[in-house]
């Protein structure tokens, strides 16, 4: 049996989407796929090393699935691993093939489509575009003489796409990943699927900006010079929206920090948390993983960082905190 596991975002499904629309290779027939959320990417351990006979991986980081492909290459499961981010060591193995590149300019499905000689080339556009590889997908939309508007297109598209991967599990989503990978792979160009009144295009466009309206009429806890932070609900329609409309607040206010706070609703009365995610000023990236470290449960990097459960009392210490730091 042939697995092929993929990120659920619009990189990981177009990826192989490329992959198993092309004519150039000949293609599995009995496939298991393996998805997840977009955040779920310890995804090579599900598959089964004693039933797979071989293995594509796109989009998860091979660092983090080290343990699981090696299992794999010890078992002499062919493996064939495309992605862009961390890897780590790769494994010597004469059963692995793999395309990494962690060039902050390039996504696992430029690289597929670079492996294929642009045969799906519009689709690894959009999803490019939906990896926030802006410049990526200009050069190449450009290179194959896209009109602006066949590029904004293709950037709805791939934004869609991406943001059905964000919710806490896949519950959470509009379609399965998995689903939405089987639905695409009957348009071998993303312009018919645009193109089609009421497709899966048109459904996640309306999905997403129902949940963006509901996002901007949020509360607004503080919104200083230095701060804005705005309280989101513990619901599937928030979780799913709260990346994307953080970088929409980020980039109409690119001089101040910005905080989404999420109440924890599974909390024992009488001790409520909340899950914060901040993310520096565009114009300033930094300081941000280390104010959330400074409380219990924070961490992340120097642009975007979060605090999984910070207790109540301590919100006004976080904003103050904040606040002073990008003064
Ligand atoms: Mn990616």
């Amino acid at each position: 049996m042939h697995f092929d596991v993929f990120n659920g975002d619009a990189d990981g499904i177009i990826a192989l989407l490329q992959l198993r629309l092309s004519q150039r290779h000949s293609q599995p027939e009995n496939v298991t796929l393996v998805t997840g959320v977009k955040r779920d990417i310890s995804l090579l351990k599900q598959v089964d090393a004693n039933k797979a006979t071989s293995v594509t991986v796109l989009d998860i980081s091979l660092e983090k699935n080290s343990d699981a492909l090696t299992e794999l290459l010890d078992k002499q499961v062919a493996t064939f691993y495309v992605d862009h981010h961390r890897s780590g060591d790769i494994p010597d193995s004469d059963y692995l093939t793999s395309i990494i590149n962690t060039d902050a300019n390039t996504c696992t499905s430029l690289l597929v489509n670079q492996h294929l000689d642009g045969e799906f080339v519009n689709w690894a556009i959009a999803a490019a575009f939906g990896d926030n590889m802006q410049d990526s997908a200009e050069k190449l939309a450009q290179q194959y003489q896209l009109s602006s508007m066949q590029q904004a297109l293709l950037k709805e598209l791939g934004i869609y796409i991406n943001y059905n991967g964000y919710g806490r599990s896949v519950d959470d989503l509009h379609f399965h990943p998995a689903q939405l990978f089987e639905k695409l792979l009957s348009y071998s160009d993303p312009f018919d699927l645009i193109n089609e009144s009421d497709s899966i295009f048109h459904q996640l466009k309306s999905a997403y900006l129902a949940d963006m309206s509901k996002a901007q009429q949020s509360t607004v806890l503080i919104d200083n010079a230095q701060l804005s932070a705005v309280q989101l609900a513990d619901e599937p329609w928030a979780r799913r929206v709260s990346g994307v409309f953080g970088n929409e607040l980020a980039n109409a206010s690119p001089n101040k920090a910005h905080a989404v706070i999420t109440l924890n609703e599974s909390q024992l009365a009488g001790s409520n948390t909340y899950t914060v995610s901040l993310r520096a000023p565009l114009n300033n990236k930094q300081g941000a993983g280390e104010l959330c470290a400074s409380f219990p449960t924070g961490g992340g990097r120097a642009a975007a960082a979060g605090i999984n459960a910070l207790p109540e009392e301590m919100l006004g210490d976080f904003f103050q905190r904040v606040s002073k730091y990008y003064q």
